[in-house]
């Protein structure tokens, strides 16, 4: 086949996997729908990103930078379109920030020309992942992200510590992006996400303060505080607002996911929860109810996980992980969950406001016990048959 027959060929096969059509399945539980295929994958990253198509520098047409994974994507409503800010890992082990948009969010994802160059901060790092993407009523488009540097406090030969901060970027149309400072924080820092409003004239921001770069250590959960400035944001106090919890699915570790969404009920959150077994963390996700005066104040938060990796999820580089930081709450009350599988590949499910808080307000929440649990279903049972009594009373008539 000739040179340029190849590359054609090339194209053709990727453009069949960007406009495959998605397909909505069958939904257990009602709650939402998941969608046959992933949104995106590391085959979705644009070939020229990939190929170099000079006959004389690649006579073999070999590809030149290999894509490892795309997922942990960040999300916006961007006029018509569904934009997701993807977490691209290269073979080379390093994240980088790419847009992907699509005309209807459950399928026909591309990818923008060019990834996005961050601008560097004072001390560089080593690598970024996870922005959580806020449209904040300053005006501006914030993009959090977990900023990892090696850890210069690390014995000689520990090639592996490293350290996590919040990086801060601004936009205003997703292209050119404004760098500030790492937030300043007595503990090292990863999922943070704005909240979208202000709050007693302040940003403010769910934390996650941690002792080292994996463990939360003394870190106690999600945590939340009032931040002056974002060009110079120091976090001078913080408080625990979503616990981790003894024998629950956040025992070891939980995070915020995207920013809360404002509902009539009050603000709706997407978390994920980490628990230890024997094989190895794992990841689920969970949502939480705050107060809509008080978004510290939790009001409701169902027993257990949301939503938890299931059949070809449970398999990526890093295996039974799912997590969350970009959704969408489209003006018909569609909710569009873009969550990554196994930190290797994104894919959405869809639900409704409605949905989602009236689950948040009426599943029960954790008990603490297995007693507690049984309980639950028991009241669920004597009500059913409450209503059993009701039906036949009517067949009576
Ligand atoms: O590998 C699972 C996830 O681990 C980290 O999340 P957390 O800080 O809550 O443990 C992050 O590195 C995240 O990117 C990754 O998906």
């Amino acid at each position: 086949m000739k040179y340029n027959e190849k590359i054609k060929q090339l194209f053709e096969e990727h453009e069949k996997l960007l406009t495959e059509k998605n397909e909505k399945k069958k939904s257990a539980g009602g709650l939402y729908h998941r969608y046959k295929n992933p949104v995106l994958t590391a085959d979705h990253a644009p070939l020229t990103w990939r190929y170099d198509w000079d006959e004389e520098t690649n006579p073999e047409l070999l590809e030149r930078i290999g894509i490892n994974a795309t997922f942990n994507a960040g999300a916006i409503k961007w006029g018509d379109k569904y934009v997701l800010a993807a977490r691209v890992e290269g073979y080379d082990r390093k994240s980088f920030f790419a847009i992907a948009e699509s005309p209807n969010g459950i399928d026909n994802f591309r990818f923008w020309d060019y990834p996005i160059l961050l601008p560097d901060a004072a001390n560089p790092e080593t690598n970024v992942y996870d922005m959580r993407l806020t449209r904040h009523e300053d005006g501006w488009i914030y993009g959090l992200f977990c900023a990892e540097r090696k850890d210069m406090q690390a014995a000689p030969g520990d090639l592996s510590s490293a350290t996590a901060s919040c990086g801060i970027v601004r936009t205003k149309d997703l292209i050119h992006w404004e760098r500030f400072p790492d937030l300043i924080s007595k503990s090292q820092q990863r999922n943070v996400a704005l909240h979208p409003e202000f709050v007693d004239g302040k940003y403010a921001l769910y934390t996650r303060p941690q002792d080292g770069f994996i463990d939360a250590g003394s870190g106690g959960g999600i945590g939340w505080a009032l931040v002056d400035d974002m060009t110079k944001a120091e976090i001078k106090d913080e408080i625990i607002i979503n616990q981790r919890q003894y024998h629950t699915i956040k025992e070891v570790k939980n995070g915020e996911g995207p920013s809360p969404i404002k509902t009539e009920k009050g603000w709706l959150h997407l978390a994920h929860g980490v628990r230890a077994c024997a094989a190895g963390l794992r990841y689920v996700l969970y949502l939480y109810l705050t107060d809509l005066d008080d978004p510290t104040r939790v009001i409701a938060e169902p027993a257990g996980y949301f939503m938890a990796p299931q059949d070809d999820e449970r398999i990526g580089d890093v295996s039974n992980v799912l997590f969350s930081n970009g959704w969408i709450a489209d003006d018909d009350g569609t909710v569009y969950i873009y969550y990554a599988s196994s930190d290797t590949r994104m894919h959405v499910a869809t639900s409704t406001i409605r949905k989602l808080v009236d689950y948040c307000l009426h599943t029960p929440a954790d008990g603490g016990r297995s007693r507690t649990s049984v309980e639950a279903i028991y009241r669920l049972i004597d009500k059913n048959a409450k209503h059993k009594q009701h039906e036949k009373s009517n067949d009576n008539h």
